[in-house]
């Protein structure tokens, strides 16, 4: 079987999956929220993940009903766990053009109860580049149903400050590039201080991703970076092992 069309068994199988990757406050310590990363548990391949079928997925159409699924999921186990954190999602551009983004999004909230100021939708660069009325228009929508949208990947694309001005976006997350070369050069302190100072210029929070050691956690504190992710806090983890971390943690 070719991978588009196991991808397709694997929805109607029911073989894919979620990990949780925690999001940490950076003044409390206290887990605020969890990214939803979707893996592929394959009879043979193992666990796949999700660079090897993301991109499949998106060119055969077939991410719009695994979108979904995973939109699904993520909200039925936020409504599980019951408690005010924020769920993100990650919601590719193929996905977004789907002109039954919003009504799909209303309908999941709908059908697993799930408190739309709990969910919020990462999208990248990419999705707002197309700088289109349509584009504007589903983003007003979306930001309608209550929920939070988060600019994913922040820096990596192309020139990203002015859709700034245009779009809504309530969170800002800081690219793991900026983070990784963070305690190497005074620049790239800089740098990520002035990406957080923008944010809130523009009334967002930011998430720094890929923390992976005391001296970028230090540095992100220190330039007034709202929460974060990173191996350094927790890896992506399996929805037993998120639930654990949450009841441990009260
Ligand atoms: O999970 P991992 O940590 O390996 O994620 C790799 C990439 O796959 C990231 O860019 C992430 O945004 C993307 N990704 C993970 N889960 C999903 C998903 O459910 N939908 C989409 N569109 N992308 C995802
Ligand atoms: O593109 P997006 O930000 O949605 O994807 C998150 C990706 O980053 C996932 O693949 C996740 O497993 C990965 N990730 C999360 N924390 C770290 C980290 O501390 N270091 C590295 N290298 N990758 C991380
Ligand atoms: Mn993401
Ligand atoms: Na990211």
């Amino acid at each position: 079987l070719d991978l588009a069309t196991d991808l397709r068994l694997a929805l109607e199988r029911d073989e894919l999956l979620l990990h949780y990757q925690p999001n940490v406050d950076l003044t409390s310590g206290e887990i605020v929220g969890f990214e939803a990363l979707v893996r592929w548990q394959h009879p043979t391949r193992g666990l796949v993940p999700p660079i090897e079928f993301i991109g499949v997925a998106e060119a055969t159409g077939l991410i719009v009903p695994l979108g979904r699924w995973v939109l699904r999921e993520a909200c039925r186990q936020a409504v599980e766990w019951n408690r005010p954190l924020k769920m993100a999602v990650n919601v590719s551009v193929r996905q977004f053009e789907d002109d039954d983004v919003t009504a799909m999004v209303q309908e999941v909230l709908a059908e697993t109860g799930m408190p739309p100021q709990w969910l919020c939708l990462e999208m990248t660069e990419s999705v707002l580049l197309t700088d289109t009325d349509d584009n504007l228009a589903r983003i007003v929508s979306l930001k309608a149903l209550g929920v939070m949208l988060a600019m994913d990947d922040f820096g990596t694309g192309y020139s990203s400050l002015a859709y700034l001005r245009r779009f809504p976006m309530d969170i800002l997350k800081i690219d793991r590039s900026f983070v990784d070369r963070l305690g190497a050069e005074r620049e790239d302190e800089a740098l990520v201080r002035t990406i957080v100072r923008l944010a809130q210029r523009f009334g967002m929070s930011t998430v720094a991703e890929g923390i992976e050691n005391e001296t970028q956690l230090t540095l992100l504190q220190g330039a007034g970076c709202d929460t974060a992710q990173g191996y350094l806090l927790s890896r992506p983890l399996p929805a037993a092992a998120a639930t654990a971390l949450l009841t441990e943690e009260r």
